[in-house]
This record gives C-alpha cells, sequence and structure tokens, in this order.
C-alpha cells in the first residue's frame, strides 16, 4: 500500500501490485502487533511539510513507518542498485546488470536510514522480518545497534550460481550485511545451496553439515589481540527455504465472486466461447467471398501465396471448423524481462503457424502490468512486446477475431480473477524467476475445475507444481509444443492434474508461510535451542 495524491487535492491509500504485497498483506493485516517499515512511494519534494505530516500520520494509523526517499535516493537505490544491478544479476541477466560506484553509494546511504528508522520502533528481544534484495545491508546495521534483536531475512527472488554472484564488485559486503541476520531464507534449497557456496567461496567461513554458518560477533579476541574468533562470541546463520504459498481461499472465493464473473463471462463472449462459431463470425458477405473464391480452385492454385486468413482457415479445416472448440489462454505479469513475454509471444504465434486449426479459436488474453517504468530496460522491452503483439495480430486476424488482447495497466484484484477463471490455459513462463505466484493463483481460481497450467521449468513453483505443462521457456518449439497439448487436454486429465496441486497450495498458505519462517527464527535465535542443535 502507498498514498498518493488525487485529483482533488485529498490522499488516498493505493494498492502496490507485486508478489511481495500479495505475499505478505494478508498476514500484516491480520496481525496487529506488527508494524511494517518501508519506503513511502513520495517525493518529500513534491509536498508541502504539513502534507508530508499528515501522509505520516495515515501511514501510522495503519501501523507503517514511512521512509521518505529523494528523487536522487530513488534514482540511485531503488531504480539504479537495486533493480539495474541485483535484480538483473540476481536473475541470470548478468548482460543487463550495471555495476556504477555511485548506485551503490546510495544504496548504502538508504539502507542506513532504513536501519535508523527501524530502530525508532524496536527493543531489545525484538523481532525484524527484512525483505529482499533491495535491504541487503541491514540486517547487519540492526545487529551492531541492538545485538539482541531477532533478524530475519528472505529473498524473493533466486540466489544465483557463484558464478554469477562472484561478479559484484560489493558481493563480500552484500553477504556480510544477511549474515547480521538468525535466519536467512529462499524460495528453494537451490538457492539455498548457491548461498551457501557464495559465503564459503567468498568469506571463507565455516559451513556445518546441517547448513549453519558460525560466525563470531567480533573480529579480534580483545584478550590476545588475535583474530581468532572467541567461542564465547559464536553466532551461527541458518540459511533455510521457505517456498511461499498464497492465500487460497481468498482467490477461490473471488473468482467466484459477481465482478469476476462479469469479466471472465465477458472474455468467453468476446472469444467466442460461449455464443459464436468460427463460420458465424465471419459477416455474411465476407462468408460468401470465401466461400466462392475457395470453391475455384483455380483460384487457389493462382493465389494460395497471398491467401487471406479467413481463406486459409476454411480451405484448412473446411467443415471441421466448426468442431474446433474456442479456448482462451491467459496470462498475467509485472511487464518485467525476467518473465520471457517475448519469447512467450513467440511460442504463441509459432503455435497458430503450426497447428492452424487454433487460429479463429484460441484467444490469448495478456495482462502486462507496468513497471518501473523509470529504469530504461523495462521502458525498451515494452516496445519490444508492443510491437510484437501487434505482429501476431497483424497477421492472424481475421474479421471478427483478434488473437491477442493485450492490456498494459493494472487491474483490481477481481477482474484478474476473472481473467484467470476464464483461461483454459495459463501461460506462465518467466525465464527466472524465485517462485511466481501468479501460477499458484491460476489454479486456486481453478479450485475443483478444469484448466492446464503451462509452467516454465526456471521458476521456484516448477518444484511445487510438477502436475503442470513444465516447459523450458527459452525453447520456443517446445512451448508451442506444450501449449498445444495443453489446449487439448481433456476436463478430466485436467482436474485430475490439478486437484494434486491445489490440495497442497490449499494448505501451504502464504499465511502458513509466515507463521513457519517466523517461529523458524524464533527456534534458532533461542541461544538455548541454538546451542542444542550444535
Ligand atoms: C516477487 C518474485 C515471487 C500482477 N498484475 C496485477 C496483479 N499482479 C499480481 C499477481 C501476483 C503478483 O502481482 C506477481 O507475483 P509474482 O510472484 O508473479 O512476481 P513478482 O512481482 O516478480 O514477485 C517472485 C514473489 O515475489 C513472492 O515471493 O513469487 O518470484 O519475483 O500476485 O496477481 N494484481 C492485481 N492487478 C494487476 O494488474 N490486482
Amino acid at each position: 500500500m502507498s498514498l498518493q495524491r488525487q485529483e482533488d487535492g485529498g490522499i488516498a491509500a493505493v494498492q502496490s501490485i507485486g508478489g511481495l504485497a500479495t505475499a505478505i498483506g494478508p498476514y500484516f493485516k491480520s496481525h496487529r502487533d506488527c508494524f511494517w517499515v518501508g519506503w513511502s512511494g513520495v517525493d518529500p519534494a513534491k509536498y508541502e511539510q504539513r502534507d508530508i505530516d499528515r501522509m505520516t500520520e495515515e501511514y501510522r494509523s495503519r501501523r507503517c513507518e514511512p521512509v521518505y526517499l529523494t528523487e536522487d535516493e530513488i534514482n540511485g537505490y531503488y531504480a539504479g542498485y537495486s533493480n539495474d544491478t541485483i535484480w538483473p544479476l540476481f536473475h541470470d541477466f548478468a548482460h543487463e546488470a550495471k555495476f556504477e560506484p555511485a548506485t551503490w553509494k546510495v544504496y548504502q546511504a538508504v539502507n542506513e536510514r532504513f536501519a535508523e528508522a527501524v530502530s525508532t520502533l524496536v527493543h531489545p528481544g525484538d523481532t525484524v522480518w527484512v525483505q529482499d534484495y533491495h535491504l541487503m545491508l541491514l540486517p547487519a546495521l540492526l545487529r551492531s545497534r541492538f545485538p539482541d534483536l531477532r533478524i530475519g531475512w528472505f529473498l524473493h527472488i533466486p540466489f544465483p550460481s557463484p558464478e554469477i554472484f562472484r561478479q559484484l564488485p560489493n558481493g563480500a559486503d552484500l553477504l556480510r550485511g544477511l549474515l547480521g541476520a538468525d535466519l536467512v531464507g529462499f524460495h528453494t534449497i537451490d538457492f539455498c545451496i548457491n548461498f551457501m557456496s557464495v559465503v564459503r567461496l567468498l568469506l571463507d567461513l565455516d559451513i556445518k553439515p546441517d547448513g549453519r554458518i558460525a560466525l563470531t560477533d567480533e573480529p579480534s579476541d580483545p584478550a590476545t589481540g588475535s583474530d581468532r574468533p572467541s567461542s564465547r562470541h559464536k553466532r551461527y546463520v541458518t540459511v533455510e527455504a521457505f517456498p511461499i504459498g498464497i492465500d487460497y481461499n481468498l482467490y477461490r472465493r473471488t473468482a467466484r465472486s459477481s465482478l469476476a464473473q462479469a469479466m471472465q463471462h465477458g472474455i468467453e463472449a468476446a472469444s467466442g466461447k460461449r455464443t459464436r462459431r468460427i463460420k458465424t463470425s465471419l459477416t455474411a458477405e465476407s462468408q460468401a467471398a470465401t466461400e466462392a473464391q475457395v470453391a475455384d480452385s483455380n483460384w487457389w492454385s493462382h493465389h494460395a501465396h497471398q491467401e487471406l486468413p479467413e481463406l486459409a482457415l476454411a480451405r484448412n479445416l473446411g467443415p471441421d471448423a466448426d468442431k474446433v472448440p474456442r479456448k482462451v489462454v491467459v496470462s498475467v505479469d509485472r511487464l518485467d524481462y525476467t518473465k520471457g513475454l517475448p519469447e512467450r509471444l513467440r511460442a504463441f504465434e509459432l503455435m497458430l503457424e503450426r497447428y492452424p486449426k487454433w487460429v479463429g479459436h484460441v484467444t490469448y488474453y495478456l495482462l502486462a502490468t507496468p513497471t518501473r517504468e523509470n529504469v530504461e530496460t523495462y521502458r525498451n522491452l515494452k516496445q519490444t512486446v508492443d510491437r510484437l503483439v501487434g505482429k501476431v495480430n497483424g497477421k492472424y486476424s481475421l474479421l471478427s477475431w483478434t488473437p491477442i488482447h493485450y492490456i498494459t495497466r493494472s487491474l483490481p484484484i477481481k477482474p484478474v480473477c476473472g481473467i484467470y477463471a476464464a483461461g483454459d490455459v495459463a501461460l506462465v513462463t518467466p525465464l527466472r524467476d524465485g517462485m511466481n505466484l501468479v501460477a499458484k493463483e491460476y489454479l486456486a481460481c481453478h479450485d475443483d475445475r478444469d484448466g492446464a497450467l503451462v509452467l516454465s521449468d526456471m521458476c521456484g513453483a516448477a518444484r511445487e507444481l510438477t502436475d503442470s505443462f513444465v516447459v523450458n521457456p527459452y525453447d520456443i518449439d517446445a512451448v508451442c509444443e506444450a501449449l498445444n497439448k495443453a489446449l487439448e487436454i481433456s476436463p478430466d486429465e485436467a482436474r485430475r492434474r490439478n486437484r494434486t496441486m491445489q490440495t497442497r497450495l490449499k494448505y501451504r498458505t502464504a499465511d502458513l508461510w509466515c507463521v513457519e519462517f517466523l517461529s523458524t527464527l524464533r527456534q534458532v535465535s533461542d541461544p538455548g535451542t541454538a546451542d542444542r542443535r550444535l
């Protein structure tokens, strides 16, 4: 949630979009004993001091402590080091990562600002849960101020292999920052292993067989002056995987709300699933022309190389056109280069080319929510996706059918669930992703219903949702084939596959994820328990 000034001068709360907000929002709302410290989303230079005071009050009344960042700080810390250095590198897009000493300095300074903000709120023995790659220095900054804090840190994105991580000029500093925590969490075991390998490689620290990293809080022993760690000050950092879940019932219920159903029915009608068939979707005039030309075999021999899509369709399918079912493919993503949108669009295009029976019958609803528009790579990506959607639509559109419905604005949760519910197939093919909640939300919206999931092997969710059609998202051919199979799956088979995955998702919710992380944190940071684990 962030506050924004409205045209009438008032201030309104706006829901943040993205995995972190989706995952932790419900826990935060239902647990009144916690406080959220975060960037205010507001540039203080654009407001009078009394407006800032009002906003601060408003935030605090919602148990939030705002950290106000200047435009330079946002550029250096958020757009810069966080999203132009760490984000691409951690997603294996090393060629996109920029290494600029200036943004690193701002990243350090802003982490200090967060440490100050948290310091005004905590007492010894309190628990602080630091979220994500924007605040990798914060655990150590807090540890040096409050040695008795319980500190956890969770990474929502992948943690890269040592070969990739060691490219980061300030990598060792980031690791030292993280080792201020008692518990360091990732979505998957693979990311834990990467992290431990990197710690061993860059910091040469001792890692116990159970995965704990042994540390000393003090760099040297004051009694002897030696650098040998004093066992009195030994502390352990536990590394563990906590695969994040979703609020399953929220998505299941929301998909059944009247607004979501209106959206679902609207999509089904627009794609012809509910009412029309391919033949009747042509206007009478064009259909007559099509039929006359198809009947004239001589015409075909001369014009086959320049046939209109309607003609190709009629020729290829003939009377069987009516037998091909209408289907809807959906996807929901932030417009981010890690989500693999261009590759996915190429696979969809290939599917239309290789399986012409789907032309006129499969409509793709692509919700691509704008994000990080102040980073150049994201603006370029938007242009690439615009162009590809235009290309496919230009190449395959019929008079009354458009292959891709492309929405580039953020929608409220009910229409998003309506889109999920309308999808016979969800195409979720990130090139790299920590978890990917969209795959899970789709399955929740198809509770007790058919619907097929095509899922990238490169996301954490693929480790859990093994009954989906798992594909390599870089392999356009494989995605095309998986999409075709998913479109052809029988309802019984789809339900059978979904049931196993849904059972898991129903149990492993976002709320349980929070509870498990926090109880593990309590356990590993309790000196008595920690000793027993030695
Ligand atoms: C990070 C990691 C990890 C998207 N557009 C709209 C909208 N969304 C919601 C989706 C979903 C969320 O945003 C996206 O979650 P993802 O998990 O797919 O991806 P990231 O934002 O990159 O999240 C990711 C996650 O953190 C959690 O740890 O899974 O790997 O990258 O909830 O529904 N929601 C609404 N309107 C939109 O237009 N209401």
